[in-house]
This record gives C-alpha cells, structure tokens and sequence, in this order.
C-alpha cells in the first residue's frame, strides 16, 4: 500500500511537472494568459510533505503539508527561468523555493531543497514576496518582506513588516544584507531594488506606511537612493506612482514586478489595491518611467492591465491577483508571473512592444465617470467614422 500510493502520488507529480501549457481562448491583445496555472502546491516534491520511511510512517501520512505556492520572484539565467516562490506550510508561515523550467510556461520542478535564509534576525517570524533584481554590480539581489511581531503593541495581530535583503550569484548560496532601514517610514512591504545604480547609488521602490496593512500617509509607490548596500539606509523617499482617489490604487499600491528596460523608459508591472465591502481586491496595473529618472512617471494608463478571472478569483486570500516577477528576454517576449488568491501561480506572456504601447497608448484616468464617458464616446466617434469609411 506505501508503496503503491508513493509511485502513484510520483507519477502524478511527473505527469504535472511535464504538462504542456496552452494558451486560453482569453484575449484582450495585450497579452496571453494560460490554461494551467505554473506552480501549485502539487508540484511541491513528496520529500518535502511526506515521511518516506514506512517503519516511521506506517499510514503514508504527510507529516509536513504544503498549503499554497504563490507569489514568485522570476529571473532568467543561463538558459532558463527561475522561479523564486512563496511557499505556504500548512503553518501558515511562508519560505522561499527555487524552481526550475526551460520553457517558462510549463515544466517548473523545484530544486531538491527549499533557501534556508541565514539566520540574522531572530525576531523574523515570516518572509514572503521576494523580488529578485539582476544588478550591474553583479549580484543577483532578493528583496522580500520580514514580518515580525509588534512586541510593542498588545494586540496580537500586531506586526511590523520590513525589507529584507540576500544576494546570490547561482540561486544556490545567498548571502543575507541587514534590513534596509528607511529613516521616515516606520513600515516597508514592497521593497524591490532597481537594476541600474542612479547617480552612483544603489535605487529602490519603496512602500512608505505608517501601519502594517494601512499606508496611512504613505502616497503610493516610492523612491529612495542609498550609498551601501550592504548597510542600507534611505533618508529621502520621493513618490513615483501616486495612490489616487477612486482608482484601482485607492487604498494601496505597490512595486510588482523589476521593471524592464526599454528604449522608451522603465517599463514596470505593480499592483494595486481597493477597499471592497468583500474585502481587499488586487490588480496589476503598468505604468513607464523616465529612463533616466526612474522614479518619474512619463506614461501611466487608467486602470488595471489584469485582475483576477474566472477560477483565479477563488482562493485563501480572494478576489486577489498579485505579482513580483516578470521575465524580459533579449527577443523582446515577457513572461509575467502572477499568483491568484493566494494560492497559486499562472503566467501570462507578452511582448515589450505591446506592453509598451499599451502603457503609451492608453489614455490616462480622468478620474470621473463623466469625463470616463466622454473619453469612450471619443473612440466610439472615431471607429464610427473609420467604420463608415
Ligand atoms: C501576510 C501577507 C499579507 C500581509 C498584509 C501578512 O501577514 O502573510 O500575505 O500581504 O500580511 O495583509
Ligand atoms: C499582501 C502582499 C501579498 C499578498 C496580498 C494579498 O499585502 O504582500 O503577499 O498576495 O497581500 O493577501
């Protein structure tokens, strides 16, 4: 029986790991999205869940369950795509996983372990969200967000988030940076360093809050320079892509994905958040920046670029899309990594070239449902008229 159940629960995890991946008849031309989801907490390996020994587990049963795998960092390295993934215990604390794929739509496997995070922080009590960043000085950085218990605060439920740093050069051995430490916000989530120094100095998007899930006065997406990376500290943080009354970024946004260069300007993948009498409800949403001046937004499109659909609506955490990686090869195709309510991760796949025209060729929100109008009767004139022709 042991045995018989191991090779069948193996098989089905080599025939999810050697799936082909088609795209869905979704279309919207600006970008593609998939059948199967690209990680799930089925494709964590049975060594991980499971006492394999049957003197120590007659019953085959999981000793350590795996609950969800989402959020995921992605770099492309050496012919392939890596994925580093959030996973969820079923202990409700999340880690990081490396996965492995040659295609980046299908045949993620995860490496045979899961980063053990060097141990610098004894008050860390969960990480989660790591934005992995391919910088000039030559390190392949992780930012991700270490959550601690507020010990200040009696209530139980009171944490304080802030941003972690490691860096590697294979996704194998990583090095741990202390915290970066942000002098006039009290609170980080969000952090993703920028690829580029600006200005001889090391660049991050930061996501200024004054509480652990309100950002208060925190204004959006921001921005701040620091000499030492491995002694990080921002004094100054400016806002890039502002939150805004009535938007999808009302009550929150935050960097996503690293942005891509482009000979038009940075070009980046965030998300962004809405109160709902159901709950938080997370988008992405696109915006460019100045090439030279990251932080400038020079082309931001009214809405959101992709929400949750269909069966990605249902999840832990619903009504949530979420991303911080994205794939940009020299050819121009982008691979976008997004998790679904908390509980798994698709792909959707694109070109920079429609991203950017996209991004450029949207019109900006006008912030009102009469001047909404007003701009959809302005495309509903000129095709009347094209159609007319
Ligand atoms: C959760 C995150 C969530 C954050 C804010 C954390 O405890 O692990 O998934 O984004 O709280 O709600
Ligand atoms: C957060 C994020 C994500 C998560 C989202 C929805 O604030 O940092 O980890 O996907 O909430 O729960």
């Amino acid at each position: 029986m042991f045995h018989q159940k191991y090779n069948d629960l193996q098989a089905k995890l080599e025939e999810l790991a050697t799936r082909k991946n088609e795209k869905s008849d979704f279309y919207n031309g600006i970008f593609d999205r998939y059948i199967n989801p690209v990680l799930t907490r089925d494709h964590i390996p049975l060594f991980w869940k499971y006492d394999l020994n049957p003197q120590t587990n007659p019953f085959f049963i999981e000793r350590l369950g795996i609950n969800a795998v989402m959020n995921s960092g992605a770099i492309y390295l050496n012919g392939k795509f890596y994925l580093v993934a959030r996973i969820e215990g079923n202990d409700r604390k999340s880690f990081f996983g490396v996965a492995e794929s040659d295609t980046g739509t299908y045949g993620f496997r995860f490496l045979d372990y899961p980063i053990l995070l060097p141990d610098t922080c004894p008050e860390e009590t969960n990480v989660y969200d790591m934005r992995l960043t391919k910088h000039e000085d030559g390190y392949i950085y992780g930012v991700f967000c270490s959550e601690s218990k507020d010990t200040a605060n009696p209530d139980l439920s009171a944490a304080v988030a802030a941003a972690g740093i490691v860096r590697t050069k294979d996704l194998k051995e990583w090095e741990r940076l202390p915290n970066l430490v942000t002098l006039r916000s009290p609170q980080q989530r969000n952090v993703m360093l920028h690829p580029e120094f600006v200005s001889g100095n090391y660049a991050f998007y930061t996501r200024p809050m004054d509480d652990f899930i309100d950002t208060g006065s925190g204004g959006g997406i921001g921005f701040g320079l620091c000499k030492d990376i491995e002694n990080a500290v921002i004094d100054k943080e400016i806002i890039t892509s502002a939150r805004k009354y009535h938007t999808i970024t009302e009550a929150k946004n935050g960097a996503g994905a690293v942005p891509i260069k482009t000979d038009k300007g940075w070009l980046h993948i965030a998300h962004g958040v809405r109160n709902t009498a159901a709950g938080l409800r997370y988008v992405l949403y696109a915006f460019l920046t100045d090439l030279k001046n990251p932080a400038k937004v020079i082309a931001e499109p009214s809405g959101m670029l992709l929400g949750p659909l269909g069966n990605e609506r249902v999840g832990d955490v619903s009504n949530v899309v979420f991303s911080n990686g994205a794939i940009a090869l020299e050819n121009g195709e982008v691979y976008l990594y997004y998790a679904s309510s908390d509980t798994r991760l698709h792909v959707a796949t694109t070109t920079i070239e429609r991203l950017l025209d996209y991004t450029i060729n949207t019109p900006p929100d006008p912030l009102r449902s009469v001047a909404c109008v007003a701009q959809r009767i302005d495309l509903i004139n000129r095709n009347l008229a094209y159609l007319e022709r």
